[in-house]
């Protein structure tokens, strides 16, 4: 393709090639960020890149992405206005459950917050604050109340220090405490949030350990321990299930404790598991989730890891032989080389962020499912999804390096090319073809627009090393003093 700029592929395997010997594999946390890039790779870095970074005006960059958040978000207003999302086709509401909890103008007002737009961000939080109620008769999911409610609660609450958001998120979460009432602490993945019922046996560590950020988050607000602990104890639990050679499985039975899933990997139904115990590490200096990050990265280096000749990637592995099961690698796993930033390891975050950008390169954007075996796509859909991005602003955030902001650029020009619609952005069904698809998720003005947004933002609008972002991009502040 000619998008595939020889330049840009020449000066990636540059800078990955400094950042390798200078030995930044074994950073050990950002504050020591500063310290493992000396001045002088900084310097190479910076040369490397040149050419890259003469051809990104970031101011521009920023005014466009926050165009088409607002585009977005008009078109939710015009269409959508008091469900939970929008479909751009139809041009109509849609909720998740018979009555609507306001999905997206919950995920999306910090992101609001963080462009700057008061007006909207206003109107949006008193809509919110007067229309939102969790007293309903419904089955909810506890991992995405969790992620998108509590978090994008608790994340407007800090920002604004507007009390009633914080009241609304503390009495979601004292009807998600329900949910953890299982024989093993576990939690059920549905919850009844008006009666305390619950469902869904059958869990993941995703559902079971993806709960600490904003449970912690509210303990430190409100004084109260039982979030942190209620949360860190399905947590231990969860850890201590692991097999002899240290990995998990995708599915879990959260009454009994037995693995009904073997298949480990750092995709979806895991992922945030392991993102929650680097980021719970950092956020409360908890010394037990640094312990459980670092055995249980030991283990994910070891049967995880894959270098091939088409990069460097993380695979699936049987948890208890740590026989490798698939040579795949999605959109949701591409969340992990920001976790691996967070974690020190800067050069093989790199590394794995670029095999992935090659896919993406290859198709103008980037498959659910990809055999980087075969180099063959097992999932064509691309459902708006953020974690490239993601993980393309901790790399800029950690080495400074221009050529994420020519990623962070091509992510977004694609995503207009591919993905825009007359009235908001849609998933599509086929990366190979762009056959367009329906359904704009909340996620896309909560996380995919904000990621690009802070790659490009002015500086002030936040510091990276002041918060840690919670797996649906909403920023907790990293203010903790332990109880
Ligand atoms: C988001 O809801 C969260 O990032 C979650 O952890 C995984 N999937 C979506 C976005 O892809």
């Amino acid at each position: 393709m000619v998008r595939i700029l020889f330049t840009r592929s020449v000066l990636s395997v540059m800078v990955l090639a400094v950042l390798y010997m200078s030995g930044l594999a074994h950073a050990q946390s950002q504050s020591r960020r500063s310290a493992s890039i000396g001045s002088e790779v900084r310097s190479r870095l910076r040369q490397s890149a040149e050419s890259e970074r003469e051809t990104i005006d970031k101011a521009k960059m920023a005014e466009e992405i926050k165009k088409t958040f607002l585009f977005c978000w008009n078109f939710y207003k015009k269409y959508a206005w008091g469900h939970d999302e929008l479909d751009p086709v139809a041009k109509k509401g849609s909720n998740w459950y018979s009555v609507p909890f306001y999905m997206m103008p919950v995920d999306a007002m910090d992101t609001m917050i963080l462009m700057g737009m008061k007006k909207e961000a206003d109107e949006d939080r008193q809509f919110v604050e007067t229309h939102l109620n969790f007293d309903q008769d419904v089955f909810v999911s506890t991992f995405e109340f969790t992620i998108r409610f509590l978090g994008g609660l608790l994340s407007s609450y800090e920002l604004t220090g507007d009390k009633k958001l914080l009241e609304l998120a503390r009495d979601l979460a004292n009807r998600e405490l329900a949910a953890f009432k299982s024989p093993t602490g576990m939690p059920y993945s549905a919850v009844n949030l008006k009666t305390g019922a619950v469902k869904g046996a059958v869990s993941n560590p995703a559902g079971v350990g993806t709960l600490l950020v904003e449970f912690g988050t509210l303990t430190k607000l409100t004084g109260d321990t039982v979030y942190y602990n209620t949360a860190k104890r399905a947590l231990l639990k969860l850890y201590s299930l692991r097999s002899g050679i240290g990995l998990v499985g995708d599915k879990i039975n959260v009454e009994t404790g037995e693995w009904v899933g073997t298949d480990c990997s750092v995709s979806g139904r895991i992922d945030s598991y392991y993102e929650y115990l680097i980021k719970s590490a950092i956020l409360f200096h908890d010394e037990d989730c640094r312990r459980m990050w670092d055995s249980s990265i030991a283990a994910i280096n070891r049967y995880l890891y894959d270098s091939t000749s088409t990069g460097v990637w993380y695979g699936h592995a049987d948890m208890y032989t740590g026989k490798r099961t698939a040579t795949m690698f999605g959109s949701l796993d591409a969340f992990f080389p920001g976790t691996l930033c967070l974690a020190g390891e800067v050069h093989r975050a790199a590394e794995l962020e670029e095999s992935w950008y090659k896919v993406w390169e290859k198709y103008g954007i980037e498959p659910e499912d990809f055999d980087y075996g075969t180099m063959t796509i097992r999932d064509p859909g691309y459902y708006l999804r953020p974690e490239i991005m993601e993980s393309a602003y901790y790399l800029y955030s950690y080495t400074g390096d221009p050529h994420y902001l020519v990623m962070g650029k091509t992510f977004f020009d694609d995503l207009v090319k591919y993905c825009k619609m007359d009235c908001g952005f849609v998933q599509l069904e086929n990366v190979a073809t762009h056959q367009k698809g329906r359904g704009m998720p909340s996620y896309f003005l909560a996380e995919t627009l904000k990621y690009l947004y802070l790659m490009f933002a002015p500086p002030g609008t936040l510091d990276f090393s002041k918060v840690i972002f919670n797996t649906e991009a909403h920023p907790m502040q990293r203010n903790w003093n332990a109880h």
